[in-house]
């Protein structure tokens, strides 16, 4: 099973050494203390305005408090984070069709391949929709893991029109009565305005077939590039609507503080689920209070 513990232990290191100044200084927390501590919220990219709150709260709870630093932190971050969840899909309809984006390299091929595995642990018939007709190899990525996790792949030849392929994809998916169609989709930088055209005629196109498709807009984000991985977001918000986020490498991140930007960022957007690692297992639906345990506290307890 794969662990928040482990998973945001990058960050947790930055904030615990902070945190562990402001204990064993006992009640006395010196301007010093404080300032690392802001140092460390920043460097773990907790967006500047939160970090003052907590500063101040913190300052607060010195004067008439008897919380832990840990527990006021908690406190304050915590009603930042839970509006977060939300719920993937309608699950009454069938086929939904979701596609993935975002930037190269972010994890969509691996992510959608994720899902698929999770989708058919539930039950459920899944068809995957590649795409990624930019390079021969993002077919070939998702082609494999089709074989592997025995789920069929709609794909399209290489340099071939990437909205035909979404909507051959959706066109199948209502063919075969499957419950799930999940489209990969090619990196694009958000700067490049031709390609996130691209993404608006691909959503054109499955509108085409469906109305009410695409079920899902979901963007994946590299969870290691913090505060920038928002910036990027909300270009892609711009130019197609996005229904969810999926942060993947949050076991790779220092920077998990971003996700407490996510909301004022993008407001109504949930994070859907989370990659912990590598393996199909390790993509879990996001869990507000998992991640603020794992983020502030070494055990497993608060
Ligand atoms: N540690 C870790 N690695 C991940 C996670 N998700 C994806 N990766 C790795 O990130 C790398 C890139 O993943 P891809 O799925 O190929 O990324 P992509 O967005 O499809 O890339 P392009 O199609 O080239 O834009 C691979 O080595 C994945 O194994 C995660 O949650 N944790
Ligand atoms: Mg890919």
């Amino acid at each position: 099973m794969p662990s928040w513990k482990s998973a945001l232990s990058k960050t947790r290191t930055i904030l615990a050494g902070a945190i562990q100044g402001m204990v064993s200084d006992g009640q006395e927390v010196d301007e010093l203390t404080l300032e690392e501590l802001e140092v460390a919220l920043l460097r773990a990219d907790v967006p500047p305005r939160l970090v003052g709150e907590l500063i101040m709260d913190l300052e607060e709870n010195q004067i008439q408090g008897s919380r832990s630093p840990q527990e006021v932190i908690a406190d304050r971050l915590s009603q930042e984070i839970h509006q977060l969840e939300g719920e993937a899909l309608d699950q009454t309809v069938s086929p939904a069709c979701i596609l993935l984006l975002g930037v190269n390299g972010a994890g969509k091929t691996t992510t959608t391949a994720k899902l698929a595995w999770r989708a058919k642990e539930q039950g459920r018939k899944v068809l995957l929709g590649a795409a990624d007709t930019f390079r021969a190899a993002g077919t070939d990525q998702l082609r494999m893991w089709g074989e592997t996790l025995d789920v069929s792949v709609v794909s399209g030849r290489q340099g071939s029109d990437a909205s035909a392929v979404a909507f051959d994809a959706l066109e199948a998916a209502h063919a075969r009565e499957v419950d799930l169609l999940f489209i990969d989709t090619a990196g694009r930088m958000h700067t490049k305005g031709h390609l996130m055209e691209e993404l608006r005629k691909m959503v054109r196109a499955l509108k085409k077939r469906e109305e009410a498709a695409p079920h899902g807009v979901w963007m994946v984000l590299d969870a290691s590039l913090g505060q920038n991985s928002l910036n990027q977001a909300k270009v892609f918000h711009e130019a197609v609507p996005l229904t969810g986020l999926i942060l993947t490498k949050l076991d790779g991140s220092s920077k998990a503080g971003f996700l407490f930007n996510v909301q004022k960022e993008l407001p109504g957007v949930p994070v859907l689920f989370t990659g912990l690692g590598e393996q199909k297992e390790d993509l879990v639906p996001f869990d507000a209070s998992s991640f603020l345990q794992a983020l502030l506290f070494d055990s497993d307890e608060r």
